[in-house]
């Protein structure tokens, strides 16, 4: 171990081989849990603690910046139905993990920030004390539950209530404050050994009322141009075979949200996908399942929706969910594995297909907007667009199906969203339901590391900026990730002046021509500098093929992106006319 102090308390509990402390019970409650994975950011209180853990078998990944740190647990959580475990310091180290927990409640991901914190007594009375912060009351409003444990013996307890409020009914984000005085307690090894408690079933399942399904059914029944919306919630349930199963037995077209992409493959006949707005008007029964009808989806009403008028089904835990945006006809309450195992039961054999014209409508518009799209993916531009370069990407992700893709930028992830088809489940992971910039690497690095799948990174130059640090933390794993830069020379694209004309750089722009495949190189990682597609192609596939850490600069013509990418039109407009 590193310093003296942890030397003695080892030895201490050598010698009287009865004692155990709050260091030793938090890592003996998380092993006990089957939670494995740290992601983590040392120093005070908490070095030791990650010491400890890795010397106890947990893995324990050390990144740059606690908010990175926290993607990745917020995407672990995602990824295995266990909470992503981010570990920090004291104040600052807290709210730079704050932001990625605050991220994980809005994505309904399960996580727990376990946070150091200062001394109690001195945070209480605001005297000053080294990072002192009362960062409980700081962490409450924005995740879904909040613990402090002050005494060892509660700590088999504490990190219980964490994991079940974590996970379950609706997943989010639990912050555990752990005071720097509490690692140190001890206590009689055995009786520590007894306080830990083991979880059972820590996301009981839900089971719909009948009710509630032969309503939904009914009105399923009744529809005459009916649709299937799947979230990334449907992902998240790991009950891909029944969601295929009841998309096939109904024969309902679905559409994907942008994480669920690859629950079914891009590429099915149901898949509505590339026939969005046409769907969306002119659907007259809308099945929500695991998607919130949030801003993504113009909040189910207003000029997306056209003037048909529509019912919904919707599948949620979270009945507060039903009813928040429009009027919601089957309300189906439930986890989404056990309401759709109960829609495919209850359809029994005699159910009818939806009439064929919808499916043929439906039809061809996605093959009329996919042959539209066809030939500009075809291109070998030189500098490349975002088509020619995202058709080259496409390719390799249709080769490599278990690839995993991360996505985020502006024009970078819009682009990617709809020309990169997904064909396995959980494979997109991308912005979430904030459209927040710097989930790439964080998200990139939990990828591999919990599903040991290689990893392609598709970034905007501004959206790989937030995280790119972490790239030394990738050759530091020897993480098999390959990130492709976007390298357009700025936030949407590379061209604005500065409106007053000065020698200041116009505020969405950057240094010209930049160099990110050095970065790479900085840390022994390969580094590769791209014009064309095909330098592209090369430079991805060798990357996949090698498994090593590779940053690929594939420069994108300035001029090629739109403000804001698709969305565009939430930007505010001045009545003073813009310079
Ligand atoms: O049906 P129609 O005809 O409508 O056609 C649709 C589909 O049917 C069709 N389609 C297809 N056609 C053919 N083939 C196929 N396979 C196919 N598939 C689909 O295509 C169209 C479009 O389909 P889509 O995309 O599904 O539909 P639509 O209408 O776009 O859907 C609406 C939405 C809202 C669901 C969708 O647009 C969406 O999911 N959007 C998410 C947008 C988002 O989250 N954006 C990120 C935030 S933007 C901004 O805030 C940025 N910032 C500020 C900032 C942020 N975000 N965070 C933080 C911490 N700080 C600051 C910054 C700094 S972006 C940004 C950086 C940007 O710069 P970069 O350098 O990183 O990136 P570049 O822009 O590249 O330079
Ligand atoms: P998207 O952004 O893909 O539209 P959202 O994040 O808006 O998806 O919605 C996900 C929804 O899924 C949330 O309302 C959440 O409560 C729900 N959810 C998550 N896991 C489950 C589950 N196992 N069973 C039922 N609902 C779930
Ligand atoms: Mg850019």
């Amino acid at each position: 171990m590193g310093d003296t102090k942890a030397q003695t308390r080892v030895d201490e509990t050598q010698e009287f081989g009865a004692l155990t402390d709050g260091f030793h019970l938090v890592i003996d409650a998380l092993k006990l849990n089957d939670i494995n994975t740290i992601y983590n950011v040392p120093g005070i209180p908490i070095t030791d603690l990650g010491r400890y853990m890795q010397a106890g078998g947990l893995r324990v990944l050390s990144f740059r910046h606690e908010q990175n740190a926290g993607y990745a647990a917020a995407i672990a959580g995602y990824l295995t139905k266990k909470p992503g475990i981010c570990l920090t310091v004291s104040a600052p180290g807290f709210l730079n993990g704050l932001t990625a927990l605050a991220h994980a409640t809005t994505n309904c991901f399960p996580m727990i920030l376990i946070s150091g914190s200062s001394e109690r007594e001195i945070v209480d009375l605001q005297q000053g004390d080294y990072e002192e912060m009362d960062q409980l009351a700081i962490a409450k409003p924005l995740c879904k539950a909040a613990y402090r444990i002050l005494h060892a013996e509660d700590i088999g307890i504490g990190i219980a209530r964490a994991i079940r409020a974590a996970v379950s009914g609706r997943p989010g984000g639990v912050y555990l404050d752990l005071p720097a005085k509490l690692l140190g307690q001890t206590m009689e090894a055995e009786a520590g050994a007894r306080s830990l408690v083991k979880i059972i079933d820590a996301a009981p399942r839900q089971l719909p009322a009948p009710e509630a399904v032969e309503r939904a059914l009914e009105l399923l029944r009744s529809a005459k141009r009916p649709l299937i919306i799947l979230g990334k919630g449907a992902a998240y349930a790991q009950a891909d075979d029944d969601i295929r199963a009841l998309v096939e037995k109904s024969g309902i077209p679905y559409l994907p949200m942008s994480m669920a992409k690859g629950l079914l493959p891009d590429t099915h006949p149901l898949s509505a996908g590339a026939a969005r707005s046409l769907v969306l008007k002119e659907a007259d029964v809308v099945m929500m399942i695991g998607a919130r009808l949030n801003w993504l989806l113009s909040h189910g009403k207003g000029k997306t929706w056209g003037d048909r008028p529509k019912k919904f089904v919707h599948i949620d835990i979270e009945p507060r969910e039903m009813d928040s945006n429009v009027e919601i006809a089957a309300p189906l309450v439930g986890d989404i594995g056990s309401c759709v195992s109960a829609l495919l039961d209850g359809m029994g054999k005699g159910w009818v297909a939806p009439p064929a014209g919808w499916i043929d409508e439906i039809r061809a518009k996605v093959e009329s907007n996919v042959a539209r799209m066809a030939p500009r993916l075809q291109n070998n531009n030189v500098p490349m667009d975002y088509h020619g370069a995202l058709g080259v990407l496409r390719a390799i992700i249709t080769e490599r199906p278990d690839a995993i893709l991360v996505n985020e930028g502006a024009n970078t992830l819009d682009f990617a969203r709809s020309i990169i088809d997904m064909h396995q489940p959980r494979k997109r992971l991308d912005v979430g339901t904030w459209g927040v910039m710097g989930v790439g690497m964080g998200t990139a690095i939990a990828a591999a590391v919990e599903t040991g799948k290689p990893v392609l990174a598709v970034e905007g130059d501004s959206a790989f900026g937030f995280s790119g640090m972490e790239i030394e933390t990738i050759c530091r794993y020897n993480l098999p990730i390959c990130v492709v830069v976007f390298n357009n020379g700025g936030i949407y694209r590379g061209t604005d002046v500065n409106p007053a004309g000065g020698s200041d750089a116009a505020t969405t722009v950057f240094v010209k021509d930049a160099r990110y495949d050095k970065m790479m190189e900085a840390f022994g990682g390969v580094g590769v500098h791209v014009t064309s597609p095909d330098e592209l192609s090369r430079a991805v596939n060798a990357a996949m093929d090698s498994g090593k850490p590779t940053l690929v600069n594939a420069v994108i013509d300035a001029e090629a992106g739109t403000e804001s990418g698709r969305i565009g039109n939430l930007n505010p407009q001045s009545v003073v006319s813009k310079k």
